[in-house]
């Protein structure tokens, strides 16, 4: 076999890091078991009566699938069992946990924050689900409890970012902020090896999603954005793909080139997606493959956020198609 597995691309880019004591690299492999096992999980939805609602919502108020549950379960006993974070937020809890080692002292140095399994509702019919992660050097000092200011932090200071992608084949994409690398599991001997180095997005790409069912109830810019999307003029009209499980939606752009849109409407007045569970990580992944995400005015990564379940709306994708978003944004404000 020619290309390099996960596991030692892991191990070669270590050695990137000035001063690297292994921890982040003890992360990422950590983050490479659980998604395996989900990836188990996922695959056997079908067969098994673990579909369907468990019967209790989120803190969101949403449905609460089993696999959500089970998936969150298993990435955070993953992280908490090998002792290498001091503290971890997923989209599933209420509150931050604090990870304290046997000698109840928190001597790690990062905290991880995941999404354990995005897009759930698309299970029950056999659409691709994924896991979003974003890693974060904490602010507290080494050895004391994390607090909330651990988490809410900027997206500029995510350590690390990626997602797995439960698919026609499982994925796991990742950024440690040195451009983005794509590897695929091999079922049959478990191991992800590298499919996609150095991904990158088109500059201009011809995909617009979003749910345009909510048409009525989005903003005059976003209207109008989408009505130049669909003009016939130059490249136009581009093609309109969207699946409503944004790791799907955002995997298909990044290779296709596109934009990924969840904007505000009256319903929703702050969009949909979570800034710190969703966004932020997607937007570390976009830009380090050449591509932007706003919410149509800043910078997402420069978002200073005030809790720990924060939505904001979302524009994600090929640079010049974001950019021309913001313009419309700016324009119909
Ligand atoms: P979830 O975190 O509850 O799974 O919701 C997030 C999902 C995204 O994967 C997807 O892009 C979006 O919700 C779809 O929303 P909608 O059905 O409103 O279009
Ligand atoms: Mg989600």
């Amino acid at each position: 076999m020619e290309n390099k597995t996960l596991g030692e691309f892991i191990i070669e880019n270590q050695n990137a890091f000035k001063y690297s004591s292994g921890e982040l690299s003890r992360i990422l492999n950590s983050i490479r078991l659980a998604a395996k096992v989900v990836n188990h999980k996922v695959n056997k939805a079908g067969l098994v009566d673990i579909l369907g609602s468990a019967g209790n919502k989120n803190v969101q108020d949403e449905d609460q699938k089993k696999l959500d549950i089970l998936a969150n379960e298993i990435f955070i006993q993953t992280l908490i069992n090998r002792e290498i974070v001091c503290g971890i937020a997923s989209e599933e809890n209420e509150n931050f946990i604090n990870v304290e080692g046997h000698n109840n002292e928190n001597k790690n140095k990062y905290i991880v924050l995941i999404d354990p399994l995005d897009g759930s509702s698309n299970i029950d019919v056999n659409v691709s689900v994924g896991t979003i992660f974003s890693v974060f050097r904490r602010t507290s000092p080494l050895g004391s409890p994390v607090n909330l200011n651990d988490f809410l932090q900027k997206g500029v200071n995510q350590v690390a970012a990626g997602y797995v992608i439960y698919g026609t084949s499982t994925m796991l994409v990742y950024t440690t902020g040195h451009g983005v690398n794509g590897f695929t599991l091999n079922p049959a001997i478990g191991t992800f090896y590298l499919s996609h180095p150095k991904m990158t997005y088109k500059k201009n790409g011809h995909i617009y999603s979003l749910n345009e069912g909510n048409y009525i109830h989005f903003p005059e810019a976003i209207k109008n954005y989408v009505k130049y999307c669909q003009l016939e003029e130059g490249d136009r009209p581009y093609t309109s793909r969207y699946i409503g499980s944004l790791v799907s939606d955002f995997h298909r752009n990044i290779i296709k080139g596109g934009i990924y849109l969840y904007p505000s409407s009256k319903k929703k007045p702050k969009g949909k997606l979570r800034l710190l569970y969703e966004c932020n990580p997607m937007a570390f992944i976009a830009e380090q493959a050449g591509g932007k995400a706003s919410d149509g005015f800043n910078r997402i990564m420069e978002v200073s956020p005030k809790e720990l379940h924060e939505r904001i709306p979302f524009y994600c994708g090929s640079y010049n198609m974001v950019k021309k978003l913001e313009s419309f944004m700016k324009k119909y404000q």
